[in-house]
């Protein structure tokens, strides 16, 4: 004798804030688990110079250009990074470019290079 016993999945609510990225000004704590590098959109890459390497919170600050995707003008601020071995072969004063997507509520860095 069996009993089957139905099993009711009650979704959460999928809050997905898509649009609202939660940054204040600096609030920098609790650096996010990073996140295995998801496959980004072709966005154009922005340009940005290196102010700040935090290998310890796994952040970056950079002052940046115009973020479009994000609807971020030029300022300096400190963002997450996707991949956090990213930081190793960056230091203050580097020219570069890169990707910034909102992840988990964060400005990510998902794309970085240096420009030599
Ligand atoms: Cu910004």
């Amino acid at each position: 004798m069996k009993k089957f016993r139905s099993i009711l999945i009650a979704l959460p609510f999928l809050a997905l804030t898509v649009a609202h990225a939660q940054t204040r000004p600096g609030a920098m704590t609790a650096p996010t688990v990073a996140s295995k590098g998801e496959p980004t959109s072709t966005l154009p890459l922005t340009e940005g110079e290196v102010r700040r390497v935090d290998k310890e919170h796994g952040e970056i600050v950079l002052k940046h250009g115009d973020l479009l995707n994000l609807g971020m003008p030029a300022m300096t601020m400190a963002f997450n990074v996707s991949a956090p071995s990213t930081l190793e072969k960056l230091k203050a004063g580097d020219k570069v470019r890169f990707n910034a997507e909102i992840v988990k509520g964060k400005p990510t860095i998902t794309h970085i290079e240096v420009v030599q």
